[in-house]
């Protein structure tokens, strides 16, 4: 069995995980594949041999009719089901989103790929299920009624989190997925504050099932500070899944290797993670470059890791009494050099 990459002292479960879709030909919206694509069940001995313990994927990459199959091929890899997503971007169908959609056919349609994703996470033995809000949002003004679009977003996922808590109890568990734009112009659930508002909105019986899952990159996309949306969530006790990356900016969605572009704020991250006790899953959702060659396509992984497991064991060494000490005495500038000397060692 291939070595895999742990957290030293990581409280819950240890091991790190990626997405089938991270391992991707290589295509942008201005250029086809660069690279031959993988066929998606041959990507997870893949993921077990670049060093991770889990896998994602969504409805599309591995449909019902596929998760037998996936089970089989994933446990033969010691590899575990992280989480399982509804595609509400792929199919043409979802053009306008789905539970969003002004089409109420469109919506029903949505409500059913939900349902059926809750029982395909059940077979891949996931507890998490995720919904990225993918083209749920506008790029024209009053094209949806706003209020409607909300009231739409409550009601559907009410409807998938009482079925999933009929049928499964409280095995399976949602995390919502806030992006600011990109696909759309402008998206619905666009930040951790918009998803902790909806979660709120939600019937009391199947709110406890619903947290979040925030993106390193998506609060970089949108100007917000990842750190402060994951204290957030913790908070709130709704930190239920996590997708580490890099961005550079604000720009589009790059998935850039976590670790890369702002190792400070990582660094912090992790701070704040371990201070938590955060026990849940730590995956990462990036993405091969277009650039990349395929015999180098995991390189990704192993450099997200291993930034990961430095940066894990500086965040481990940082003294949290001098960040005490230095919030009593008023000297944010001098906690900020001594961050960069944990960082770089000194
Ligand atoms: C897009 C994303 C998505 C989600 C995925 C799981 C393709 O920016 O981050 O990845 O993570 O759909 O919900
Ligand atoms: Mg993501």
């Amino acid at each position: 069995m291939s070595q895999r990459y742990t957290l030293k002292n990581k409280v819950g479960i240890n091991g790190l995980g990626a997405g089938v879709w991270n391992l991707g030909p290589g295509g942008d919206p201005f250029g086809g594949p660069t690279r031959e694509a993988i066929p998606v069940l041959d990507r997870l001995p893949m993921l077990a041999e670049a060093g991770m313990s889990f896998y994602e994927a969504h409805d599309h990459e591995i449909p019902a009719e596929d998760a037998p199959r996936a089970v089989k091929i994933a446990k033969a890899n010691g590899l575990k089901c992280a989480m399982y997503t509804p595609s509400f971007f792929a199919d043409p169908i979802f053009k306008d989103g789905g539970m969003t959609n002004n089409d109420a056919a469109i919506r029903k349609t949505a409500l059913e790929n939900a349902k059926r994703a809750v029982d395909t996470t059940v077979v891949l033995g996931a507890k998490t299920m995720v919904f990225w809000n993918g083209r749920e949002g506008f790029d024209f003004m009053l094209a949806k009624n706003g209020r409607d679009a909300f009231k739409r977003l409550v009601e559907g996922f009410n409807k998938v989190g009482q079925y999933a808590k009929e049928k499964y109890g409280s095995k399976i568990r949602f995390a919502l997925e806030p992006k600011p734009n990109e696909p759309r112009a402008n998206m619905y659930l666009a930040n951790v504050g918009e998803v902790l508002y909806l979660i709120s909105r939600l019937d009391e019986n199947v709110q406890p099932l619903f947290g979040v899952n925030p993106e390193t990159a998506h609060s970089r996309i949108a100007g917000l500070d990842y750190v402060w949306d994951i204290e957030l969530c913790l908070e709130a006790g709704k930190l239920f899944h996590i997708h580490l990356n890099a961005q550079d900016g604000q720009r589009y969605d790059q998935d850039l290797p976590f670790g890369y572009t702002e190792p400070l704020k990582d660094l912090a991250l992790l701070v704040v993670l371990q201070d938590a006790k955060y026990k849940e899953i730590i995956c990462f959702d990036v993405k091969a470059p277009r650039t990349d060659e395929q015999k180098n396509i995991a390189d990704i992984l192993h450099v997200s890791s291993k930034n990961l497991i430095w940066l894990w064991e500086r965040a481990l060494a940082v003294d949290r009494k001098k960040i005490e000490q230095f919030r009593a005495e008023k000297r944010a500038t001098a906690l900020a050099g001594y961050l960069a000397g944990c960082l770089y060692g000194k």
